[in-house]
């Protein structure tokens, strides 16, 4: 797909609603991204225009580079939706639950092949999600299948405020080191705090 925004239009949204949840114009919670704008654009070069995107509570970036006006993104977000933005024009679907959208993204997987679509689905999802229950049934379930579903782990080392690696006591992700060409895994160091943008409410 045609890449839409640069990495310097990406960090400068987020710094925009930062700006605008810093000054209380948003009563919401938000959740940036910053420091993983080469790897999301990368994964991006093999999205098509009608694949489906499914993603958590962290989905500015997706929406922009599927094509959402960043206009219409951010009156979104000014209206207290930046946790479960869902676009399905663009075919791109969020939910603020841990793990939630990932059987939704395994069923539109099944049923594109079952109709032997040539589509496919990118389900985004943080580290820590990447080592609940849910993700290893929905993975193992796709791997089987041979579904056509790329899961993508954006690694920040965080869940929340919880060391992901110390929780599990593990040096290494589950995932991190997949040889499987549908698991797409990168690691990035952001600097806003898991929700919210340095002041007012934030954990
Ligand atoms: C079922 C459920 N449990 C707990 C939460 C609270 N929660 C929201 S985000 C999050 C952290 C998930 O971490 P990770 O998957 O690494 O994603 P990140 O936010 O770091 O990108 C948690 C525990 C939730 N939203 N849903
Ligand atoms: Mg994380």
């Amino acid at each position: 797909m045609k890449i839409k925004l640069s990495k310097k239009e990406l960090i400068a949204f987020e710094e925009k609603v930062a700006e605008n949840f810093n000054a209380a114009k948003i009563k919401a919670p938000v959740h940036l991204y910053y420091g993983n704008e080469d790897k999301i654009i990368n994964v991006f070069k093999n999205i098509e225009e009608d694949d489906w995107i499914f993603c958590s509570w962290r989905s500015h970036y997706q929406c922009l580079l599927k094509g959402v006006h960043q206009d219409i993104l951010m009156e979104k977000i000014l209206e207290g939706k930046s946790i479960s933005l869902c676009f399905p024009e663009h075919k791109i679907y969020s939910s603020a639950i841990v793990g939630g959208v990932l059987p939704i993204a395994v069923g539109v997987a099944m049923n594109l092949k079952n109709k032997n679509k040539k589509n496919k689905v990118f389900c985004f999802m943080g580290d820590m999600t990447s080592e609940t229950g849910i993700a290893h049934e929905c993975i193992k379930y796709s791997q089987k299948h041979d579904l056509p579903i790329f899961f993508i782990i954006e690694d920040n080392q965080k869940s929340v405020m919880t060391d992901t690696r110390e929780t599990w006591n593990i040096k290494t992700l589950s995932y991190e080191n997949s040889n499987e060409s549908k698991i797409i895994y990168y690691s990035y160091s952001t600097k806003y705090p898991h929700a919210g943008a340095g002041t007012r409410v934030q954990f």
